[in-house]
């Protein structure tokens, strides 16, 4: 039987901004209710691809190890929630160009490896709580956290008991 990994490419914040990102998951509990994503699952996911066969693993590993350095920062100012996965996330008001236009090479580099982009927009987002049951009151993000970014991220997911374990299989260098 073919083995199967639930892969995405992310970005993983530096040190700073995972901690002020833990923070501010930490305080929204007592008003959104759910429960903070632990501090080192914390990142954004650029291209989620799903369940992914092992013949293909090799030329994804190759993707993310010669994908250029990069050189970022995303300024996250916004609290957000999506009501059916009942996630209260992080993002910013203004579409980061710089991750929309990271979004868009990699999708071009995916298909041409095979992979159908999603239809859908990219909103690019970080997830703070699950099983929220309510929104933040306020949608924004006080004060703004800066994550700086260097390397590119191909990571499996692997289920488990207490929510997911995140296994990063290959990055760029940075
Ligand atoms: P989430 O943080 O909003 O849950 C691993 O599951 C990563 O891929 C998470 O960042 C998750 O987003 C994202 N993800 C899971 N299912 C997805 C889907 N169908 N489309 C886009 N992203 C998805």
């Amino acid at each position: 039987m073919t083995q199967h990994h639930r892969l995405f490419f992310a970005l993983w914040p530096d040190e700073t901004s995972r901690r002020a990102l833990a923070a501010q998951a930490q305080a929204l509990v007592s008003e959104c209710g759910g429960h903070p994503l632990p501090a080192g699952n914390m990142h954004v996911t650029l291209a989620f691809l799903g369940n992914v066969g092992e013949a293909r693993l090799d030329a994804l590993v190759s993707l993310a190890q010669n994908w250029p350095p990069l050189g970022g920062q995303w300024r996250l100012d916004r609290l957000g929630h999506f009501p059916k996965p009942r996630i209260v996330w992080a993002g910013s008001r203004m579409p980061s160009p710089e991750l929309v236009a990271l979004n868009s090479r990699l999708w071009r580099a995916l298909a041409n490896h095979g992979f159908t982009p999603p239809s859908r927009e990219f909103t690019p987002h970080v997830s703070l709580l699950r099983q929220a049951e309510r929104p933040a009151a306020q949608a924004s993000l006080t004060p703004p956290i800066t994550w700086h970014y260097d390397h590119l991220a191909l990571v499996e997911s692997l289920p488990e008991a207490g929510g997911p374990r995140y296994h990063t299989l290959a990055r760029s260098a940075g």
